[in-house]
């Protein structure tokens, strides 16, 4: 490997990849000059090391199923390209049965996750969403329920006037056995103004997979890229994400979102290229450190990205799932119905030279396929 860091020829990012390769944990403005100056070719190389430093050569995916239960939402993110407000056409919103018809359509199938996640439904509180919770594990003890970012989370517990810790409890208590990483967005304060002002403050979405962590739930951790942020802001989301983590432990995995640009109101922006897509995935890597996981949502991503990804420090590529998510579609991306089989999942995973295996919820193997 040093013969390999000897072509660097720039000073400071052979220092940088000293560090790296020496195990040694980088700064803030290394995480900068890494986005700023490391060509794609060095971005692979170490963010591998790190990879085969967590993950060796294997790449994990699950068998999971989502559902939204509404795209009917108090707030109006510019991004969001999925909510409508109460009474528009285009609005939906499922009653418990129905969502249980849904989980009942997965009774013969080898799924071991439900991940459920929608819009901030007004008139619901955790009393509503905590009873659908037992019900589904009523059904299928087994299923392992992922569900409600910490954005409903806030809502439907303050809503009933709990305090975080005791919203959370109860959920917990109803079944709730991890939480996803939606509604971090970017963590800047001024940023997130200017791009979901209403939305639960950074500050809270942190306390909240705190507190989470803290009574046993562990979670995920999203960033949304490739909109009005700079380097800046993504190194200031990745360290508040690895100062928690230093605290708590209890992150799995890390997904950064790509802003996808169709039906929302910061279209003009445009889209990230995909070599943008890569480098963001290999700095990701390296710089949370204490991440054992790095996601690529393969139905924002596409599926040869994601498969790309995996030579950028990506270890997992979720779920092979299989229905109706349409956070995405409705943003403009490729995958309309998102569904990937077990055989095509592996597949891609071996192509790009690593070995698949299924996991469950908290990253335990299943099986090596
Ligand atoms: O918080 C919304 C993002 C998130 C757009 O934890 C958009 O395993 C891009 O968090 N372009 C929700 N992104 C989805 C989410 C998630 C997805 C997959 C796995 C996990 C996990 C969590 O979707 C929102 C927001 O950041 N989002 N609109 C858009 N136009
Ligand atoms: Fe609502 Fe989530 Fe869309 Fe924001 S991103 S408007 S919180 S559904």
């Amino acid at each position: 490997m040093n013969d390999l860091l000897n072509h660097i020829n720039d000073k400071d990012l052979r220092l940088i990849a000293d560090k790296i390769a020496g195990n040694t944990r980088i700064t803030p403005e290394d995480g900068l000059l890494l986005y700023k100056k490391a060509d794609l070719a060095l971005l692979g190389l170490l963010a591998g090391i790190v990879r085969r430093k967590h993950n060796g050569n294997f790449a994990y995916f699950n068998h999971n199923f989502h559902i939204e239960p509404t795209n009917k939402c108090i707030y109006n993110c510019r991004f969001c390209s999925y909510h409508k407000p109460e009474g528009d056409p285009e609005s939906w919103e499922y009653s418990h049965e129905e969502m249980l018809d849904i989980v009942k359509r997965f009774d013969n199938k080898n799924v071991t996750e439900i991940h459920i996640v929608g819009g901030v439904h007004p008139s619901y509180d955790l009393h509503y969403w905590g009873p659908l919770i037992k019900r589904i594990k009523e059904h299928r003890p087994n299923l392992h329920v992922k569900a409600f970012s910490a954005i409903e989370l806030d809502y439907m517990i303050t809503r009933a006037g709990c305090t975080i810790e005791e919203g959370l409890k109860l959920l917990k208590g109803y079944g709730l056995d991890s939480i996803p990483g939606g509604g971090a967005e970017i963590f800047d304060e001024e940023l997130r103004k200017m791009i979901c002002d209403e939305k639960s403050s950074s500050e809270l979405w942190l306390t909240i997979h705190e507190t989470a962590h803290r009574i046993g739930i562990p979670s995920n951790a999203t960033m949304l890229y490739g909109h009005i942020e700079t380097y800046n802001h993504r190194i200031d989301h990745m360290e508040r994400l690895r100062t928690l983590q230093d605290k708590t432990g209890g992150f799995n995995a890390f997904i950064p979102l790509k802003y996808k640009k169709s039906n929302n109101s910061m279209s003009y922006l445009g889209e990230v290229n995909i070599i943008e897509d890569l480098r963001n995935y290999a700095v990701s890597r390296i710089y949370l450190d204490n991440f054992p996981h790095i996601k690529a949502y393969w139905p924002m991503t596409g599926k040869e990205i994601a498969q790309l990804s995996l030579s950028f420090g990506v270890d997992d590529m979720d779920g092979t799932i299989d229905d109706t998510t349409r956070i995405y579609s409705m943003a403009g991306s490729k995958e309309e119905k998102p569904a990937m089989t077990t055989e095509e999942i592996c597949h891609l995973i071996r192509e790009a030279g690593f070995i698949p295996v299924e996991r469950d919820s908290l990253y335990n193997p299943i099986k090596e396929w």
